[in-house]
């Protein structure tokens, strides 16, 4: 007769609920999405788009977003020029409803690498996950 081999359904078991929570980290596009980016932190996972898809140069757009993660309490939007050390001349306004949300107001002013930021706060803790996009 076959022993059971050490830790078998148990093993199995603790092997199922770690694929579960590798699947929820994995944060799929949301529903009725075409496009958009995906930025994975440790605490959250974003999927970000802007309207338009393609930002201007010096004209305003929207980023709307989808969060993965713990409970979201407050999400800034930031846009940051790391080689010229200098963000935006606009505060976009952001509205948070659950875990989805809008920055109304965004406008990148020069041409050139530009990061989006979002800093996201809630009971976990908080979190900065950043995309990059270079304007020509
Ligand atoms: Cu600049």
């Amino acid at each position: 007769m076959a022993r059971p081999r050490p830790g078998g359904p148990a093993l199995a078991a603790a092997l199922a609920l770690v694929l579960a929570a590798g699947e929820a980290a994995a944060c799929d596009r949301p529903e009725g999405w075409t496009g958009g980016a995906r930025i994975a932190g440790d605490l959250w996972t974003a999927w970000w788009r802007s309207e338009p898809a393609a930002i201007p140069v010096g004209a305003h757009f929207s980023v709307r977003f989808h969060l993965c993660g713990p409970p979201a309490g407050r999400v800034r939007v930031r846009g940051w020029m790391p080689d010229h050390r200098h963000g935006m001349n606009y505060r976009p306004e952001v509205t948070l409803n659950g875990m989805s949300g809008t920055a109304e107001g965004l406008m990148f002013h020069m041409p050139g690498r530009w990061q989006l930021l979002l800093d996201i706060r809630g009971a976990a803790g908080g979190e900065t996950l950043t995309a990059e996009t270079v304007l020509e």
